[in-house]
């Protein structure tokens, strides 16, 4: 059955909020601490109202509503996709039982922890974007920045919302330090460390968007998977939201690349940099950074935290329905990677403890799919030279490489040697410096900056040109 969404509420929801008047207070009480946080840590840029999209429903269709809004009066709220009723628990040592509506004793401190991270990364993010809105290259690149904001806000009120409806006081004190913990902030930075990096340009944005918002997707993915139905069902709703994250940095990246395709071309040069335009070099730098950072929010490739998770039934595997095997994993083993007498190899594990490294493997496979695409648009402009992604080992700070040095070709080297060659593979204050410099606002409708190419097409099927923000 679907539950609408009820927007005459304070705060809109498909959960029947004014059926419990308790938790509805406790909500209600932590909203103007909400507010305040978007006010001042959320966009810095001040507008009058953005072409935003809101979710009216919650089913396959329809669900979305799309309409010029002051952000400040964005209707965030809490909405869970569907119950099914016959959902049982489809992996760990529970399998085939029913599901929880409400959370078990022995898993309570687990849960919880589970929902704190990942609560934590969807305020931060907004956090790090804070300041683009000033440089962004097109009203319809600074309404998608925008967009991907108040769904990351709203992101945070779904894992508020579980923490207060299911963890009582404590969860009340978490949902509280959700606003008080800040990215970068050196007393009270952000759990996980993709978190804490800035986002200082639009390149690192779209990079973000394509390989952290990724890392999100695979994560949700995971926790749809969970026998806590209320989790469940919220990630569900997410992942949804989501896609439309991951196409905002698919697709910048595409148009990113195809300008510096296009400059190349023009001065038949390498040298871009010169006529505006970011060389891809630099884009490949980008790429290798923060794919290597995006990895290491996957955890160490043996977990027993993961392996634990697994069997309680709190968090399955990337579509764990559709995997062939007995999806609890006691007597199956797995392949995982490993640096031994100094060389890269594998080795084989209990499958539950390499869970992990299981979700990554998934994750840069469909990281490819970015490459292929990129690569097709160099191709396409007669570009002999390739974009590609680095050794899951490169520059890395979690797991079995956070010990070594790693090319991005895969070879173990010597710290000397990583040094001498790091500015070849890391993005150089000077190439930071060179990308910043072109961050200049064009906010004239239908105008684009010289150092990204415009879309194929407008949101919601609105052209180009249309005025997707209005500025005061
Ligand atoms: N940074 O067994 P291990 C998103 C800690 S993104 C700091 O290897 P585990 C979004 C770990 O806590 C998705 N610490 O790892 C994207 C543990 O500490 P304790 C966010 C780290 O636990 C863009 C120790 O190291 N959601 O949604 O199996 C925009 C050993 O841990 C890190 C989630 O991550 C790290 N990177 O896996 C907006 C899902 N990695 O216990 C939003 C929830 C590990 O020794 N989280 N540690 O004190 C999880 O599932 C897991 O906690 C992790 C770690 C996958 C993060």
């Amino acid at each position: 059955m679907t539950v609408s969404i009820d927007y005459s509420e304070k705060i809109p929801n498909n959960v029947d909020l004014t059926g419990d008047r308790k938790l509805q207070r406790a909500l209600e009480s932590w909203q103007p601490n909400f507010l305040n946080w978007w006010k001042t840590m959320g966009p810095a840029l001040p507008t009058e109202d953005v072409y935003l999209r809101t979710a009216v429903d919650v089913g396959r269709e329809g669900w979305a509503h799309f309409g010029h809004v002051a952000m400040e009066e964005y209707r965030w709220g809490v909405f869970l996709a569907e119950r099914n009723r016959d959902r049982k628990i489809a992996f760990g040592e529970q399998k085939g039982e029913e599901v929880w509506q409400q959370v078990p004793g022995e898993y309570r401190a687990d849960l919880q922890r589970l929902i704190v991270i990942q609560g934590d990364t969807e305020p931060a993010s907004v956090e790090q974007q804070r300041r683009l809105g000033e440089t962004a290259p097109s009203l319809y690149d600074l309404r998608n920045l925008f967009q991907v904001n108040v769904e990351e806000g709203r992101h945070l009120w779904a894992m508020v919302y579980l923490l207060h409806a299911y963890f009582g006081r404590n969860g009340r004190e978490e949902a509280e330090a959700l606003l008080q913990r800040n990215s970068g902030d050196l007393d009270s930075p952000r759990i996980l460390g993709a978190f804490n990096e800035e986002t200082p340009d639009w390149l690192s944005f779209f990079m973000f968007t394509y390989f952290t918002d990724r890392d999100g997707k695979y994560q949700l993915g995971t926790l749809k998977e969970s026998a806590f139905d209320p989790l469940s069902r919220t990630c569900e709703f997410m992942l949804k939201e989501e896609a439309h994250h991951m196409f905002v940095g698919t697709t910048g990246v595409d148009r990113v690349v195809g300008r510096t395709a296009e400059l190349m071309r023009e001065h038949d040069t390498d040298e871009v940099a010169a006529h505006g335009g970011i060389p891809l070099d630099v884009i490949q730098k980008y790429i290798n950074f923060h794919y290597s950072v995006s990895l290491d929010l996957f955890g160490s490739e043996q977990s027993t935290n993961a392996a634990n998770y697994f069997t309680a039934g709190l968090k399955g595997r990337w579509q764990e329905e559709r995997r062939r095997d007995d999806h609890v994993l006691t007597e199956d083993a797995a392949r995982v990677d490993l640096v031994k007498d100094g060389a890269i190899t594998t080795d084989e594990v209990p499958a539950l403890l390499a869970l992990n490294h299981d979700l990554r493997s998934e994750y840069v496979k469909d990281c490819q799919s970015g490459l292929k695409r990129w690569n097709r648009v160099l191709d396409q402009a007669g570009i002999g030279r390739q974009l590609y992604l680095p050794h899951v080992g490169f520059n890395r700070q979690v797991g079995i490489f956070s010990d070594h040095h790693i090319t991005p070709a895969g070879d173990l080297v010597g710290p000397d040697s990583w040094s001498a060659k790091q500015d070849s593979w890391l993005p150089t204050e000077a190439d930071k410096a060179h990308v910043r410099s072109l961050m200049r606002p064009v906010y004239e409708p239908g105008k684009i900056a010289g150092w990204i190419a415009p879309p194929n097409a407008g949101i919601n099927g609105q052209p180009f040109e249309y005025e997707y923000v209005h500025l005061p």
